[in-house]
């Protein structure tokens, strides 16, 4: 299984779940010196690539020159995503518009178009995108954050409909409030400002959210 945004939050909990059960793992995010310390306390074998999912020809040349033993994908959580800031849209940061897009849609197409044409040639494998409760229900400062996600789930119901036919599966898991690292980057940094965000929210923990992506990953094909 290949996992994006596998050196925090929800990436790297489903990591320890699926080496938990036996898979071998490729983790991928930006900051090397988690990946490998996560690779290191792994009970199964696990491969690091670390890489920026917005850039394109890293994501693309990195999935194509994959140790022999990594190379065929059975499983992409494309979970690598954040959002920025809480500002109304007249008010809000266009870089951080933009580093949403870029992440949570451009980077989650990239690898999902860079491991399909394998598992459609070998009728196998399961991608299982990362949206949010917040592409279904809006709340104020949640306008491109949320539209990210609502891309998120349309594009997984037509990739569905692209593979029609075939054993390649495409799920989408859209969680509410999950603790993890996403407040304080959301609030750049404002830890505080994160912890009285959640006050009272009875958040779920990014271990929650890991057990239902397992149970995602290994049910039946049919
Ligand atoms: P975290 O901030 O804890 O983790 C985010 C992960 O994404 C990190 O591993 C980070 O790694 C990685 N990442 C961010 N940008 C990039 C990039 N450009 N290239 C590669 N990796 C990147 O947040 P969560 O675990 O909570 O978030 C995971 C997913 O779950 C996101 O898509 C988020 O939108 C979604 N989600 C979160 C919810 C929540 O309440 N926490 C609820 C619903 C959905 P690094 O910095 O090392 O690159
Ligand atoms: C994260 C959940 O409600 O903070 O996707 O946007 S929410």
């Amino acid at each position: 299984a290949l996992v994006t945004g596998a050196t925090a939050g929800i990436g790297e909990a489903v990591s320890r779940r699926f080496s938990n059960s036996g898979m071998k793992l490729i983790l991928v995010g930006r900051r090397t010196k988690k990946l490998e310390s996560l690779a290191d306390t792994l009970g199964t074998a696990a491969h690091i690539l670390p890489l920026d999912v917005t850039d394109r020809n890293a994501v693309y040349e990195s999935f194509k020159s994959l140790p022999k033993d990594f190379s065929k994908i059975d499983i992409l959580v494309n979970n690598a995503g954040l959002a920025l800031g809480l500002e109304p849209s007249a008010q809000a940061n266009l870089d951080d518009w933009d580093q949403m897009v870029d992440t949570n849609i451009k980077g989650l197409i990239y690898c999902a178009r860079a491991v399909l044409p394998d598992m459609v040639s070998r009728d196998r494998g399961h991608i299982i995108n990362i949206g949010s409760v917040a592409g279904s229900y809006p709340y104020p400062g949640g306008n491109v954050y949320g539209g990210t996600k609502a891309f998120v789930h349309q594009f997984s119901l037509n990739m569905r409909a692209d593979l029609l036919g075939t054993r390649v599966r495409v799920s989408c898991i859209e969680p509410g409030a999950v603790e993890t690292e996403f407040l304080t980057v959301r609030f750049k940094g404002d830890s505080e400002k994160a912890r009285n965000f959640l006050k009272g929210a009875n958040a779920m923990s990014a271990s929650d959210v890991a057990e239902v992506i397992h149970f995602v990953a290994t049910a039946p094909s049919n």
